[in-house]
């Protein structure tokens, strides 16, 4: 009798601490109509580039187990015309999961990370290929190669990507605490046929065009993101005024070719505990 219930106790136990993992889910909001990067960008002007489609509305980081889980929300439905997987979007999720760190970004992102807020892992999340992803990393990102991490598994569905990312991948072993880390979440819009310093990103021009954004410059100085979750992303109106000031504190040269003359912007983290 007592040994059954010693059983009992340890099998509730396990099953509360199952329960209590798979809890672990985070969630950011941010506020719509932001999607202007920092306050005057312009969407391209061809059709496939629907009104919202770059807007974040909210995020989800779920503990589940061997893997986590990204959910993120925008305000228009992907659409699936041209892409290999999808159209037009680029997500990139910086994870600040300790000291140290990278403050530069994905080439062509044209953003720094602010030296606190250091990241360990970005994840990548792209409508190209993985031999395409893999070979513009080789080729443009080289320095940062084992520290881009391409999700295991994209759905694209409604008015959001959801992406699976295998603890291993971000070189995790045992139990962690993703309420601890601070997330970069950044929008962006993928081309197959970037500038050559772009990991297939597509790029702000002063004025917008078929495929360009517009409210930028022409040099690289500007950074190549329409929307950031920023400050506590509970989507405040606030954060609107926080993000247009990051992204605007940048410089840039009029040639795309001769980074000389620009200073990037420096964007801060969000960080779930504080
Ligand atoms: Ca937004
Ligand atoms: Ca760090
Ligand atoms: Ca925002």
């Amino acid at each position: 009798m007592r040994n059954k219930i010693v059983v009992f106790i340890i099998v509730l136990i396990i099953c509360f601490s199952v329960v209590l993992h798979a809890s672990t889910k985070i969630e950011f909001i941010d506020p719509k109509g932001d999607d202007k990067g920092p306050g005057v960008y312009t969407y391209p002007t061809n059709p496939i580039y629907v009104a919202g489609s770059f807007d974040l509305t909210s995020a989800t980081i779920e503990d589940k187990g061997d893997e986590i889980l990204f959910t993120v929300k925008f305000g228009a439905p992907v659409s699936f015309n041209w892409g290999d997987f999808w159209d037009v979007h680029q997500i990139q999720i910086y994870l600040d999961m300790g000291e140290g760190g990278h403050t530069e970004t994905i080439p062509g992102t044209q953003l720094m990370v602010a030296p606190e807020n250091a990241w360990e892992k970005v994840i990548f999340i792209d409508p190209h290929t993985v031999p395409k992803i893999n070979g513009e990393i080789d080729l443009k990102a080289a320095n940062l190669k084992e520290d881009i991490v391409l999700p295991s598994k994209i759905k694209p569905i409604g008015k959001s990507l959801k992406s699976t990312v295998k603890k291993a991948d971000l070189g995790i072993e045992g139990e962690v605490d993703i309420s601890t880390w601070g997330y970069g979440i950044l929008m962006l819009s993928a081309t197959g046929f970037p500038g050559n310093w772009c990991v297939l990103m597509r790029r702000v021009n002063e004025y917008e065009g078929d495929h360009r954004f517009g409210g930028g410059a022409d040099g690289a100085g500007d950074p190549n993101v329409v929307d950031l979750f920023v400050d506590d992303a509970d989507g405040s109106e606030d954060e609107k005024q926080i993000q247009y000031d990051m992204l605007s504190d940048y410089e840039s040269g009029m040639d795309p070719e001769d980074t000389s003359e620009d200073k990037l912007a420096t964007i801060k983290l969000v960080y779930p505990k504080k």
